[in-house]
């Protein structure tokens, strides 16, 4: 079995900051000791990394990514191999893909698909949530045999009437159902169908560009959402992660929630926290690239998101990875904001963002790594392999260089897209070398992994309740 010894870098976990090396046995973490002790310096191996005056983290956990989704007659531009080769230039070692079930076919249809999408395809490891849009007694049924199977948490939309939603009976039921089989509910908390009557009464008006998708997709209809989200969450005795909160009024929604002790959860994205309504309304429907649900929010909104991540009423900052090119998929709603496709890409910049906000004071080293790492891994059920640098867990580690300067820029992203939301951004950290299950897949620039090296990983239900 090969061994690796990483010496001389800081580690950085969740919980703690240490000066260690850490040994690697085949896929796995073996051991930490102190840097210089006799312990660290008797080990031999045959590969050393030198991590001096580099941090040691886990690898990223990036808990919410569409790679090659379907969506508004197009779809989604990163495959499973581009996106999570991309994943791990920026660090994120792990992603939790959205399998999808259309209305009128079962779970196991979607879920036999994303595989067959996925599988010997991936750069790093992968699981999967499943998106639940036809709640029926058959479908209820087969979220436990999932449950079973390692796909602990389904997604559901209060939004996109037609397609992905489900209405209060439907979300309570399918509630009802996690609550004793362990599946999480996740989601979507926009009240769609108050938004497409504004949809609709905007495009008669000939209010058509981008700008007013953030416009009709109103904060209160967010706002109102979460709550009633909550409400039947409660209802059902159930926990509850709403995903990609924007908005400052959701957010207090889930405090006051938890401060009711409640077992809800939010996850914001780093869109929400780095851009605005400002980059919707760029003219030449340039405000297209930044077409998202839920929308970008005005500026204030960002500091009500960064507090909820360092007072812990956010847990996780995942993407929502779902990119599509400006050109011939973004364009698609020229003179009708309503057909563009909605999401952004940003697998790639998370960890480099994330870092980016422990430098300008809004987060710490650690709570970094405790919403980019640990908690997602906890939350899905992925802890102990991932997320953490521990014995037993999978050496998914990323060698981080804190002071390299980095400009975000589409001409030297690996994602499959022709633009980045964060364009000419200047950034100061990078991933310098990233070890996946013990291999190394980037190093100093150069990419060294492969098709099909990233691994199926069945999860546990989630473990960050109680
Ligand atoms: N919600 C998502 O989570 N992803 C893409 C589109 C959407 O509405
Ligand atoms: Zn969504
Ligand atoms: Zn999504």
């Amino acid at each position: 079995m090969s061994r690796t010894v990483i010496r001389g870098g800081l580690v950085i976990t969740a919980a703690e900051e240490v000066r260690a090396d850490v040994l690697i046995e085949g896929e796995q973490v073996v051991a930490l000791a102190t840097t210089g002790s006799a312990v660290a310096d008797g080990w031999t191996a045959d590969t050393v990394i030198d991590a001096t005056g580099h941090y040691v983290i886990p690898g990223g956990v990036d808990a919410h990514t569409h790679m090659q989704m379907p969506f508004g007659g197009t779809t989604a531009a990163d495959t499973f191999e581009t996106g999570t080769r991309a994943a791990a230039w920026g660090g994120t070692t792990t992603i939790v893909d959205f399998a999808i079930q259309s209305v009128g076919s079962s779970l196991r249809e979607g879920l036999d698909a994303w595989h067959a999408k996925a599988e010997g395809n991936c750069a790093v490891d992968y699981g999967f949530h499943m998106i639940l849009s036809d709640v029926t007694e058959n479908s209820l049924k087969e979220m436990d045999a999932l449950v079973g199977e390692g796909v602990t948490s389904f997604k559901m939309f209060m939004a996109y009437p037609g397609v992905f939603y489900s209405d209060d009976g439907r979300i309570l039921r399918a509630m009802q159902r996690g609550a004793a089989n362990g599946g999480l509910i996740m989601m979507h908390a926009e009240n769609g169908i108050a938004i497409d009557v504004l949809v609709e009464q905007a495009l008669a008006a000939g209010r058509t560009d981008p700008r007013y998708h953030g416009e009709v997709r109103r904060e209160l209809l967010e706002a109102e959402a979460t709550h009633r989200a909550i409400k039947l969450a409660q209802v059902a005795g159930a926990p509850l992660y709403v995903v990609h909160v924007s908005a400052a009024s959701a957010v207090a929604e889930l405090a006051t929630a938890r401060r009711q002790g409640l077992p809800v959860f939010g996850e914001t994205c780093p869109q929400y926290l780095f851009l605005s309504t400002d980059n919707l309304a760029e003219p030449d429907f340039e405000g297209a690239k930044y077409v998202c649900s839920t929308p970008l929010r005005p500026r204030e909104h960002q500091a009500e998101l960064w507090k909820g991540l360092r007072t812990g009423d956010l847990q996780v900052v995942s993407t929502d990875h779902c990119p599509f090119c400006f050109s011939g998929q973004k364009e698609l709603g020229r003179g009708d904001f309503s057909k563009i496709p909605n999401g952004l890409p940003g697998v790639e910049n998370r960890m480099d963002l994330l870092h980016q906000a422990v430098l300008d004071g809004h987060i710490t080293r650690r709570r970094w790594i405790d919403i980019a790492c640990a908690t997602p891994a906890r939350m899905f059920g992925l802890h102990p392999r991932k997320g953490t640098i521990a014995p037993g867990a999978d050496a998914d580690i990323v060698v981080y260089d804190p002071t390299a300067p980095q400009t975000i820029s589409a001409t030297t992203h690996h994602m499959n897209v022709d633009y980045s939301a964060y364009e000419g951004k200047q950034v100061t950290g990078r991933a310098r070398t990233v070890l996946s299950r013990g291999s190394v897949v980037v190093d100093a620039g150069a990419w060294l992994g492969r098709a099909g090296h990233g691994r199926y990983q069945p999860r546990a239900t989630c473990q960050y309740l109680g």
